[in-house]
């Protein structure tokens, strides 16, 4: 953490880039770091390809993604909560990243590659629950004051990640840090509901549609259901309303695990897997078998074909995988 501080303190325009469909850990870690280190005088930036979805409005600080960034100028680039830039899903960013000399960064995701400049240091430890959480812990070994704004963000961070402290990755230090950081005034009723609750009806009727899809299959143990463009548009909804049904899927009891998939373009589909630590089931591995990532209980891909044809591959995936599994013993 030291060398991640003094090359933070060494720099004066900092740009701080996440993975593309940012979820709260990514933007609340983003803006709280962007904030904090905004007070020490530095010039910060923060960009998501796919710009900032609306539910993160209420947050502070949230114009640090509106004003865009050139990809020139920094003397420090800070990835967080994903560890290549091929994440954050901006076309061309290797070219752009030959000029990023510093690169720092901070990750909870499982180690698999992890992206090197000329003077990189990172932070990766898939132990904690939330990139949000580190920020945390960076903030308080750098000596900086965490204001109200600070605390706001990083309380969304590790909130959202650990699906409103009921996750098996919820913590001690997690909800330590969370404690600390109520101290400064934010209202946990305030983040919850615009995490969790505050749908609207179209939300609300694309979920029943999913719902209403559900298989649950005893052979796979998977609980799967899917979302297609039509969908989207005819109940008057958008993509980002799906946030959190994956976690509906989930609550299936005699499923090993969950998937859904949604169509997001034209034969382009992206998945969400999730477990529950008592099931015994890794989805990370499925994933990157399918080209994505993520963590042991919760992680993703994408993938291109339609909705039946994919069920289909990646049931015959989980098969192979469970016979391998078992074969190895
Ligand atoms: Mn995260």
């Amino acid at each position: 953490m030291k060398k991640i501080i003094e090359q933070i303190k060494n720099s004066r325009n900092i740009l701080i880039l996440s993975h593309k469909n940012p979820d709260g850990d990514a933007v609340g870690s983003s803006l709280a770091l962007a904030l904090a280190l905004k007070t020490l005088g530095k010039e910060v930036s923060c960009f998501s390809v796919s710009g900032i979805p609306e539910v993160f409005n209420f947050l502070p600080g949230v114009d640090f993604f509106r004003k865009g960034a050139d990809f020139m100028n920094y003397d420090l680039v800070v990835l967080l909560d994903c560890a290549t830039f091929s994440r954050t899903g901006i076309e061309d960013i290797q070219r752009v990243a030959a000029s990023f000399d510093r690169l720092i960064i901070v990750d909870h995701h499982p180690k698999t590659e992890v992206e090197e400049s000329a003077e990189s240091e990172y932070w990766i430890d898939e132990k904690k629950s939330s990139t949000a959480v580190m920020i945390y812990e960076l903030l308080i070994e750098m000596g900086v004051n965490i204001s109200k704004d600070v605390a706001t963000c990083l309380l969304t961070g590790i909130f959202t990640d650990t699906g409103g402290f009921q996750h098996s990755n919820t913590d001690e230090s997690s909800m330590r840090a969370a404690a600390e950081l109520m101290k400064k005034g934010p209202r946990i009723e305030k983040i919850s509901r615009n995490m969790f609750s505050g749908k609207s009806v179209p939300a609300i009727k694309l979920w029943g549609k999913a719902l209403s899809r559900i298989e649950n299959s005893s052979n796979t143990g998977m609980a799967v259901s899917y979302v297609t463009m039509e969908d989207i548009e005819e109940a008057g909804a958008k993509e980002e309303d799906l946030s959190g049904l994956i976690s509906v899927i989930n609550t299936v009891s005699d499923a090993k695990f969950s998937l859904l998939l949604t169509e997001y373009d034209k034969n382009k589909i992206k998945g969400s897997l999730r477990s529950e630590d008592y099931k015994g089931m890794d989805v990370s591995r499925l994933a990157r078998g399918l080209g994505g990532g993520g963590h042991k209980l919760a992680s993703g891909f994408e993938m291109e074909g339609d909705i039946g044809r994919s069920i289909a591959k990646i049931s015959n995936m989980v098969l192979r995988l469970k016979d391998k599994t078992n074969k190895e013993g």
